[in-house]
């Protein structure tokens, strides 16, 4: 099984439909193994987007500031889901970065539709809802800056007996 870090950002919180789309990842059999409303500060989402997803770097100071601000403009709530190959499925039902350029049927597809000129234009990181661990060392290295280990819990969920060998 894997596990992937999930951020549903300010701009998901503030519209009221976190719900909807923790409905989605449950109806699609993710376990959730560990959620938490926070707000963030400066220095933890510096490790979060440059410590470890290297987005200062990727893409320059401007963009990287701009999503750290906007990244404080409320509460987030943190997340880990747990399935099989769970951080490339996940990032599928997420979609592109971009939600113009995001696939109707995606969860930045069918919730937001701006683009990166409209964030630019007016100073903010480009509001697309969650974040989404882009594949399995990011997802390690975000669940362990994010949660300490008695946070994830165990359990069985129903979706258990159709993963695991048939009982004789
Ligand atoms: P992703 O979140 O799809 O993994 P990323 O790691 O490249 O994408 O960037 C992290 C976040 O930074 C992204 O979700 C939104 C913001 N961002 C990235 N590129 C941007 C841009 N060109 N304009 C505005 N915000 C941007
Ligand atoms: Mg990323």
């Amino acid at each position: 099984m894997e596990r992937s870090l999930i951020i549903f950002k300010p701009d998901a919180v503030l519209r009221g439909i976190i719900g909807e789309i923790i409905t989605r990842f449950e109806r699609a059999g993710f376990k959730i193994i560990a959620m938490k409303m926070l707000q963030p500060s400066y220095d933890d989402l510096f490790t979060h987007y440059e410590g470890i997803g290297t987005l200062k770097t990727r893409k320059g100071d401007e963009i990287f500031e701009s999503q750290l601000a906007s990244m404080q403009d409320g509460p987030v709530i943190a997340m880990v889901l747990e399935g099989v190959e769970a951080v490339e499925t996940i990032r599928k039902m997420v979609g592109a970065t971009e939600p113009k350029s995001a696939a109707p049927g995606t969860i930045r597809g069918d919730y937001a539709h701006v683009t990166y000129g409209a964030a630019a234009s007016v100073g903010r990181g480009v509001a697309n809802i969650i974040h989404a661990s882009a594949d399995l060392s990011e997802a390690k290295k975000e669940i362990s800056h994010w949660f300490s280990d008695s946070e994830l819990h165990t359990y069985d969920t129903v979706h258990q007996p159709f993963t695991q060998p048939r009982k004789k």
